[in-house]
């Protein structure tokens, strides 16, 4: 093994010094979960600013038996972009690598390098009078090959699709520093397996991104935003199907929010207040868009709240009457995840079930988890047009953070996950699998299917040198000695 200062000279020679750190101060932020709940070591963190940079960083490690951790943003909620604490590994940040290459408004694609934060990328779509869709909270740290490694989600899936739907080729740096470059840009292409779709959502265990071709669409020429208040998830799911079948397409947000939810993002703001006057039990925030007047959608936005009334789904809403008022219920939303970070002592199931079941589940994963221990805070949330639900309890009010996680973390996750499996759901809808949910993985996929994984693995990544540890479950199969 060589020595750090031997790691630290050769990275250095490819990316010069200034892109690397190796000082235990420096290197905190890279080796640090978003929430605190990682925490690794690292030789070195090398911030190349090219591919081939990258391409030359990898082949040194892989000659020479180092581990190597791709970064993006950072924001992993799973623990999947931070080292182990062996202090072996050598972080990749992309962090450099932010140049938006092209903008084609004929093909309607983008170009970028992987380290262009998703605002960044959102930004350069509209200087173009385009839309890149992808939406989530993190925006301005999350980087597009994070959300590429990781399948981002987010708030517009229901519309757009999730980050595997944006993408229309990469380019990746192969474990061994090999560059697979497929930076075309095209819809139509059946020329066998479908690589690029590989390293989508393989957390980079297979390789690292480093650019990408993403689509563009056209810009909504109208939006009506409504929070809305209705008695139960079940009719939020009613209120869903209906606004479906009133505007289709339109619909482009369907967000359920519960109460305990609502009230931690009040008290951490602090200034703000519910859009709505009186206290329910559950809330949906709905919208849409189109590429028509705001008159018509408004007139949809009507109908389908007219119509919620009359059976009951809907109890009380408020329509966006400006932008700031749209504003205001979004941000009431996206704070729900960092509100929770700032309270502690918030456990993260982020389950998906069919749409048909989301009621179900939820009103049994509630019942079971608080006869568990009643005094939890319920905050449940997320994007039931995916049949996507966060469903994060939280710590009684007077209970210790540390000790609520270290007593209830495990049976609540697993609980959760047990009844996510039986309605035929998935463990991780969006964030992944990382750290945190990889070894829970081996209970719930098919051993035909972690033997694929772990081949698939193999054949790319035969010294388990690229981001080890993550994802794939250690006990289903244990990757082979080096080699
Ligand atoms: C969201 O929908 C994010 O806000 C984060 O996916 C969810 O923090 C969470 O559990
Ligand atoms: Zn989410």
């Amino acid at each position: 093994m060589e020595t750090q200062t031997a790691v630290l000279e050769a990275l250095s020679d490819i990316v010069g010094s200034a892109g690397c750190l190796a000082n235990e101060a420096d290197v905190e932020p890279f080796v640090t979960d978003y929430r605190g709940a990682y925490r690794g070591k690292a030789q070195v963190v090398v911030m190349p600013t090219t591919t081939a940079q990258v391409s030359q960083v990898v082949a040194w490690c892989h000659a020479h038996g180092i581990p190597m951790v791709p970064q993006g943003g950072n924001t992993s909620l799973m623990g999947g972009a931070v080292p182990d604490d062996s202090a072996t590994a050598v972080v990749i940040s992309l962090r450099k690598m932010t140049r938006v290459l092209a903008v084609d408004t004929i093909n309607d694609t983008m170009t970028v390098q992987a380290g262009v934060t998703l605002s960044a990328a959102r930004t350069a779509a509209e200087n173009r009078k385009r839309l890149f869709p992808l939406r989530i909270g993190s925006e301005g740290t999350c980087q597009i090959g994070g959300n590429l490694s990781t399948n981002a989600g987010g708030t517009a899936v229901l519309r757009y699709g999730s980050m595997r739907d944006l993408v229309l080729g990469l380019e990746v740096v192969l474990p061994d520093g090999r560059i697979l470059s497929s930076l075309k840009g095209l819809r139509k292409d059946n020329t066998g397996y479908d690589l690029k779709q590989l390293f989508v959502g393989a957390e980079g265990t297979l390789g690292i991104i480093t650019g990408a071709v993403l689509k563009l669409m056209p810009q909504p020429r109208s939006t009506v935003t409504a929070f809305v208040a209705v008695p139960c998830p079940a009719s939020a799911v009613k209120l869903l199907n209906e606004a479906r079948m009133l505007s289709g397409e339109a619909v482009t947000a369907f967000e359920l929010i519960s109460a305990p939810a609502l009230d931690l993002v009040l008290n951490h703001l602090g200034s703000v207040q519910s859009p709505l006057q009186g206290r329910y039990d559950w809330m949906v925030l709905i919208e849409l868009t189109a590429g028509t007047e705001e008159e018509h959608l408004n007139n949809s936005m009507m109908e389908l709240l007219e119509r919620g009334l009359e059976h009951g789904w809907v109890v009380d809403g408020a329509v966006a009457a400006s932008l700031a008022d749209g504003q205001l219920f979004w941000r009431i939303r996206e704070e729900i995840s960092d509100a929770q970070r700032y309270a502690g002592g918030s456990i993260k199931c982020d389950i998906s079930v069919p749409i048909s079941r989301i009621a179900q589940f939820i009103e049994k994963a509630s019942a079971e988890v608080q006869s568990l221990e009643p005094a939890m805070r319920m905050v449940v949330y997320g994007h039931i047009g995916d049949g996507n639900v966060h469903f994060n309890p939280l710590r009684p009010v007077d209970q210790d953070a540390r000790e609520f996680l270290a007593r209830w973390s495990k049976p609540v996750s697993d609980l959760v996950d047990d009844l996510a499996h039986a309605e035929n759901g998935s463990i991780s809808a969006e964030h992944g699998i990382g750290v945190a949910k990889r070894d829970s993985l081996e209970g719930y996929k098919a051993p035909v299917e972690l033997d694929l994984m772990w081949q698939i693995k193999r054949a790319l990544d035969p010294r388990n040198l690229m981001n080890p540890g993550k994802l794939l479950p250690l006990n289903h199969r244990a990757p082979p000695a080096d080699q």
